[in-house]
């Protein structure tokens, strides 16, 4: 099968599902074709069956905002006809989703069919599809598309009652290769802690979103009873106000900026705790990171968070900005060791439920019935 996959290359978590399904389907035999403004950042382009296709914007004075949709359609149908891809699968509604129907309009004009499966992610329906001059675009690109798939039970009830649409979304939630984990066995605790100190662990992309400055004020809560040490992993616009809070609270060197790094699975094998107190979260995905670490988690019970950090049995889960209730939980796991080796335990378990072998057979499930209600060429 010859895959078309459309996704953002960043370190967000849509860039990395899609990313790593694509790693995953390679490896299974398929030919992915990966169709991006700049490469992603986890795409192992020395695996066999992996091909990049760079979207290119070209400047033109005229423009005062290059016409991003126009060159990634484009380059859709381009990749489409020279490739011969069997389908196209995009990640994330804004504006791949949008850029496909284009792209599969020009192609029909040729004679060519070619199904479009999209992936909402959340932010995509959450925060930017809500914005009210995008809605109905949004509506419409969910609604053309062949198949429509949603990381979450909630997040796909957000996209029925948000849009008010009919269309089917399956649920596929994210995944995780625990076998990355599993190499890191043997944890380095010593770099960034005492002897007896616990390390807690955020990593996101620091947007408000996150509620990052929660993780700072949870953290200032713990160590005031337990030694401890907070590890921030990741980069965005709010990460300076973080950190002045952070000083402002007198956390001095307990609070340890890693920045953006390749070595998440590392960090997550020496973390004691994960924190993740967002406003809003389709599904969590760092959180599933860390189980599959053997971390436990304490989360808001925002979105689909509740589907991935279950209550009471991975870590716990609180109302969103309740800092007082985190803080509690924390303690609680932190001070108990034998709490501690159960929620890890069914951490681990989560994770392993979660594994790309058993989520990959849902995702060629939909492929192969778009391939089968695929609509005859005309020539
Ligand atoms: O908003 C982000 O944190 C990035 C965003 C993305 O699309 O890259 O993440 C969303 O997709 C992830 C992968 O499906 C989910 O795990 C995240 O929960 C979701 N983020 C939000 O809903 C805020």
């Amino acid at each position: 099968m010859n895959v078309g996959i459309v996704c953002y290359p960043t370190f967000g978590g849509s860039g990395v599902v899609a990313t790593e399904l694509g790693n995953a389907l390679a490896a299974k035999g398929c030919k992915v074709h990966f169709i991006s403004y700049s490469q992603p950042v986890r795409l192992n382009i020395f695996e066999r069956n992996i091909y990049y296709h760079e979207v290119n914007v070209h400047d033109y004075p005229l423009f005062q905002y290059q016409p991003y949709e126009l060159a990634l359609s484009t380059k859709m149908v381009e990749t489409a006809i020279s490739e011969k891809l069997d389908l196209l699968h995009v990640h994330y509604a804004i504006p791949h989703a949008y850029a496909a129907f284009m792209a599969k309009q020009i192609l029909k004009s040729e004679g060519i069919s070619i199904p479009v499966i999209t992936t909402l992610h959340g932010t995509d329906i959450t925060l930017v599809g809500k914005n009210p001059s995008y809605k109905r675009a949004v509506k419409f690109s969910i609604e053309q598309s062949d198949y429509v798939t949603a990381v979450s039970k909630k997040l796909r009830e957000q996209t029925l009652q948000f849009f008010n649409c009919t269309k089917e979304i399956s649920v596929i939630p994210n995944f995780i290769d625990n076998s990355l984990y599993q190499k890191h066995e043997n944890c380095e605790k010593e770099a960034f802690a005492q002897k007896g100190e616990k390390i807690i662990t955020h990593i996101s992309n620091f947007r408000e979103v996150k509620r990052t400055r929660d993780v700072i004020e949870v953290f200032a809560g713990i160590r005031t009873k337990i030694a401890s040490k907070l590890l921030l992993v990741g980069d965005g616009p709010e990460r300076s106000k973080d950190l002045d809070k952070a000083k402002e609270l007198g956390l001095g060197r307990d609070v340890i900026y890693l920045g953006k790094t390749a070595e998440v699975e590392r960090i997550l094998c020496l973390s004691d705790l994960f924190l993740l107190p967002s406003e809003s979260e389709s599904f969590g995905l760092a959180a599933l990171e860390a189980m599959a670490a053997g971390t436990p988690v304490i989360s808001s019970n925002a979105g689909g968070l509740p589907e991935v950090n279950l209550n009471g049995t991975t870590g716990y889960t609180c109302e969103v900005g309740d800092v007082a209730g985190m803080t509690q939980k924390a303690i609680h796991i932190l001070e108990s060791d034998k709490l501690h080796k159960t929620l890890k335990q069914n951490a681990l378990e989560q994770a392993k439920a979660h594994d790309i072998k058993s989520i990959l057979p849902k995702y060629i499930d939909v492929y192969e019935k778009a391939l089968k209600s695929k609509e005859k060429p005309t020539h």
